[in-house]
């Protein structure tokens, strides 16, 4: 039986590939629905790219809910810098024709989570985790009926990618991300510390293009826009692949180690609001919340990654 997932998503081309990867993988993972919101760009564009990427890979039957505009309480921080203005800058996707899904991303979360039996369905996060938390204020039943929460998002020793020690997602929401991570239901973070070690290079996106589809040579100009950006800030050959470790995770946990541990957010302070306050060593004697993934073996990601959009 393959697991269900709702892949909840901010798309720039990172989180495009974890969608493509899930919906190229059927034998392990049936993806229920693609939920967008507010994160690298606004919802209407993250909307756009996500059909955009559905309809590149022919995978139209998949339902694409639009939902939050807007964080529960900062206003809004997007990443135009790095993904250009639609969030899809470096190659040139036809306008989507698919309309979206009737209602709104958090409702069908809600719908789709509890009309199944309890402890089937796993959340796939991406992105700012709004439509979550706000799923979980609608229907505090929700945690208590998920198999699984698998997020890319926070960061520990490697620092932040949007302050000095915040990481994008959680940046964005803090206060969704604390509700989040205080929910109870098992959560399996991919923060910075891994995403940082999966490296788009050269190598990598040629073998990429080499596949020779359509998609492949998308994503292999997308990712290329990307990188552009990265390299310059960090100084590394390549930009880290950040959302589709989450998919990776799912279909093979063991490339990737770490621990469990107790993560807080940072929801007050103005210096470091947003912060992940990863208990590493377990001084606070608190409980463990969340299964923090620290280090992944990049070649079998991008082996992974790259065999699967071959499919498409
Ligand atoms: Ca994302």
């Amino acid at each position: 039986m393959p697991r269900p997932i709702i892949i909840d998503t901010d798309p720039s081309p990172d989180d495009a590939v974890a969608i493509l990867v899930a919906l190229a993988s059927p034998a392990e993972l049936e993806v229920l629905a693609v939920t967008t919101v507010a994160g690298n760009v606004p919802v209407n564009l993250t909307s756009k790219n996500a059909r955009k990427a559905l309809e590149l890979a022919k995978r139209t039957q998949t339902p694409v809910y639009a939902g939050a505009t807007a964080p529960l309480l900062p206003s809004l921080v997007t990443a135009e810098e790095v993904h250009g203005k639609t969030g899809f800058d470096g190659y040139d996707l036809p306008e989507p024709i698919t309309p979206l899904a009737p209602g709104f991303a958090p409702e069908a979360i809600v719908d789709l989570v509890m009309r199944r039996p309890r402890g089937e369905v796993t959340l796939c996060c991406l992105a700012p985790l709004t439509n979550i938390a706000l799923a979980m204020a609608k229907e505090p039943r929700l945690a208590g009926h998920l198999r699984e929460i698998v997020m890319m998002g926070g960061a520990f020793s490697e620092g932040g990618d949007i302050t000095p020690t915040e990481e994008f997602n959680v940046y964005v929401d803090p206060e969704a991300a604390a509700r989040v991570l205080g929910c109870g239901a098992p959560i399996t973070m991919i923060p910075l510390d891994c995403t940082h070690q999966a490296l788009t290079t050269t190598r990598r996106l040629d073998k990429l293009r080499s596949i020779g589809t359509p998609v492949a040579e998308a994503f292999y100009h997308l990712l290329k826009f990307n990188k552009i950006f990265d390299e310059r800030k960090y100084g590394w050959e390549g930009g880290p692949l950040h959302d589709a470790t989450v998919v990776a995770y799912l279909l093979a946990p063991e490339i990737f180690s770490g621990r469990n541990v107790n993560i807080e957010v940072e929801c007050s302070s103005p210096l470091t609001l947003g912060m992940t306050v990863v208990d590493w060593w377990g001084v606070t004697g608190k409980a463990p919340n969340v299964q923090f993934l620290r280090n992944l073996n990049a070649d079998a990601y991008f082996d992974l990654v790259i065999g699967r959009l071959a499919r498409l």
